[in-house]
């Protein structure tokens, strides 16, 4: 069986491009770019909002650099709802060959297509990040991404046949069966959300199930924001090397950026594939772009894409860019990890906070798992937050041990205590918190739910 690829030997899957210089990559940008603006006259939404920035009839000869992108209009999720289902597609239903859908989890879902070159080049980039994660051919890869109307699994499963890897398509679910799919045919690679490769790990650990019996070396998680925490919880419990991927439907799928193992080793973030898609930080208020290593919301521009090609799409993620050279050679600039989008911000009581930094107050826990659930809720107009979280397995056991047959345990109330005061000290909040015996959340096999909001019933 091939081996997985460690520091020293990760190979690049398009040199030729992923080494660009500076310069060579921003003519290209360029030139694609004015391609890009040409292409969107065949669409009515962005024919009328472009010629409202003064791009009418094509004419493209005001776009003399990258620069003037910041005078081009942007495009939000909103655009594309409003004008569901394909209203923002350039090309017609007969030149599209596939639709997937995104999760929808707020308002209504949105249809993205693709031609059968935009599929090549969705290969293209999920085999560059297969490779960028040290993936190479004859490599096993459990694909547990879901396979379906979500990007996850059809994306993934591309890229890797690309490279040559051999897939098994697991989907997500059944995961006493993706562990006797792992140790039967010796899967080397997992691919998976972060959450759902913490709910593998912790059944491998209920059953006993000895690590030596399985071969996994590397995890390439996304879909979700995940911590530094996860990241090491995963690591240790798996025994294996966790990279990040990030992408969106809007865009492409999974496969915009992904972590080498020299930027995982530094926490340098993700090689985005900028000849594909052109990325920009902006400040959220003004819209305005941001410097290099600002922090803002993340805006791509699809390059190349044919069904639906996007200008400026605002993503809702907060991360920033980095150009400073990487040890594996990619010359493509870095985004830092995506810990949160902007509209998971909770307010409670005037103290705004991401679901993510509880995530990393309660990983440095031990005796917690990552499953943990925020909800809030509204009595006599003021806002209520309980946090509800799953003790580690290991831990209810011991503690369940220790008190059998006891009213209360000791050892919940000073764990509790202890995290309230924590979410009160980091993060100025006051929150009910209720520890569960592991297995009482709800599990999820695609993106983890982190909030109930029931004020907007009220
Ligand atoms: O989640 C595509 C994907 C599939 C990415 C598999 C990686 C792996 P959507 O369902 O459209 O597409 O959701 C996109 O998920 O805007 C982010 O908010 C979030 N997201 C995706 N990857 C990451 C990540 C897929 N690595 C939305 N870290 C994005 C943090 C992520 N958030």
């Amino acid at each position: 069986m091939a081996k997985v690829a460690n520091n020293s030997s990760t190979s690049i899957w398009n040199p030729k491009i992923e080494r660009l210089s500076e310069v060579e990559l921003k003519d290209l940008q360029l030139s694609r770019l004015k391609a890009l603006l040409t292409k969107l006259q065949n669409n009515d939404f962005y024919r009328d909002k472009l010629k409202g920035h003064g791009i009418a009839n094509g004419d493209i000869g005001k776009i003399t650099s990258l620069a003037d992108l910041k005078n081009l209009p942007f495009t939000v999720k909103s655009d594309l709802q409003d004008n569901y289902p394909t209203g923002l597609f350039s090309k017609p239903a007969s030149e599209v060959s596939r639709f997937h859908c995104s999760s929808g989890s707020k308002g209504k879902p949105i249809v993205v297509g693709y031609t059968t070159q935009d599929i090549a080049t969705w290969s293209e980039v999920c085999a560059r990040s297969l490779a960028c994660a040290g993936v190479s051919r004859g490599n096993i890869i459990q694909n547990s991404y879901g396979y379906g109307l979500f990007t996850g699994g059809l994306g993934i499963h591309y890229g890797a046949e690309l490279l040559g890897a051999t897939v098994i398509p697991a989907s997500g679910g059944m995961t006493r069966r993706q562990i006797t799919l792992m140790q039967d045919l010796k899967s080397q690679v997992l691919c998976c959300t972060p959450t759902y490769a913490l709910n593998i790990a912790d059944l491998m650990l209920e059953l006993e199930i000895p690590l030596e019996t399985i071969s996994l070396q590397i995890g390439i998680f996304g879909a979700e924001p995940w911590s530094e925490q996860m990241r090491k919880q995963i690591e240790t419990k798996l025994s294996i090397k966790a990279l990040d991927i990030y992408g969106l439907s809007e865009i492409i799928g999974p496969g915009v950026s992904m972590e080498c193992q020299y930027s995982q080793a530094e926490n340098g973030g993700l090689h985005i594939w900028e000849d594909q898609f052109l990325p920009e930080i902006i400040d959220p208020k003004t819209g305005m772009p941001l410097p290099e290593g600002e922090e803002g919301e993340l805006v791509f521009t699809t390059l190349t894409k044919e069904a639906i090609p996007i200008l400026r799409y605002r993503t809702g993620d907060i991360s920033s860019l980095h150009r400073t050279p990487c040890a594996c050679g990619r010359s493509m600039v870095r985004m830092s990890r995506v810990k949160a989008r902007l509209d998971d911000m909770l307010i409670i009581r005037g103290v705004n906070f991401y679901p993510s930094s509880v995530e990393q107050i309660l990983l440095s826990h031990p005796e917690l798992s990552a499953r943990f659930l925020l909800v809030i809720d509204r009595e006599k107009a003021l806002d209520t937050l309980s946090l509800q979280v799953e003790l580690d397995r290991q831990t209810a056991h011991k503690w369940g041990e220790a008190y059998k047959g006891t009213e209360a345990n000791p050892l919940h109330d000073r764990l509790k205590a202890e995290i309230k005061n924590l979410l009160k000290d980091l993060l100025a909040i006051t929150a009910e918190v209720e520890l569960m015996m592991p297995g009482s959340l709800p599990h999820s096999e695609v993106k983890a739910v982190r909030v109930i909001d029931k004020r907007a019933k009220k």
